[in-house]
């Protein structure tokens, strides 16, 4: 297994819409691997494959607590079904915007139907965090980030930033 380094804001790879995955084999399961691996090493919850560069409509995600046992999830072909027409609000963050969180309203439950690590169909009921992190996690296949859920000035403000921080660390 492979930490694999993690593309930050503005990297144009992260606006990509990722590809489906045509099958779940070693070769993915090795990136799922390296996948996991990378956001236990970051530390996050949650971590989709193009945020390592990767455009396949893959997931990884272990929302348990520190001190409690792991739970490696895996997401293959996520899809949304039925999502509540309630919406809770949660601060969110993500490693590829270090250090910015902020409010985003969602869906507050969702049905998620998707491939797992073995590549059998799985069928999940999500609400809480769980929720939160698959539609956060989904939006990145799309390209979407959580900081296009802001107001613009929100956004542009994050984006000028990291793009300045980016400039400052390229300089030494
Ligand atoms: C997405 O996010 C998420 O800025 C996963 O400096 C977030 O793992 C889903 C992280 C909230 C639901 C709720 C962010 C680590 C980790 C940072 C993450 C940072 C270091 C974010
Ligand atoms: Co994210």
């Amino acid at each position: 297994m492979t930490i694999r380094p993690i593309l930050t804001v503005p990297d144009p790879r992260l606006r990509e819409v990722s590809k489906p995955v045509e099958r779940v084999d070693d070769d993915l399961r090795a990136l799922m691997d390296d996948m996991l691996e990378t956001m236990y090493d970051a530390p996050g919850i949650g971590l989709a494959a193009i945020q390592v560069g990767v455009p396949k409509r893959v997931i990884v995600m272990d929302l348990a607590g520190e001190g409690e046992e792991p739970e490696p999830r895996y997401f293959v072909n996520p899809e949304i079904l039925n999502p509540s027409d309630d919406t809770k609000p949660y601060e969110e963050g993500c490693l590829s915007v270090p250090e910015f969180y902020d409010e985003v309203e969602r869906p507050a439950q969702c049905t998620v139907k998707y491939l797992d690590y073995d590549g059998n169909e799985q069928v999940l009921e999500a609400e809480g965090l769980l929720a939160v992190c698959i539609q956060h996690e989904m939006d990145h296949l799309e390209g979407v980030l959580f900081i296009d859920h802001l107001s613009r000035l929100k956004r542009e403000r994050i984006l000028k930033k990291l793009k300045k921080e980016q400039k400052l660390a390229a300089a030494g």
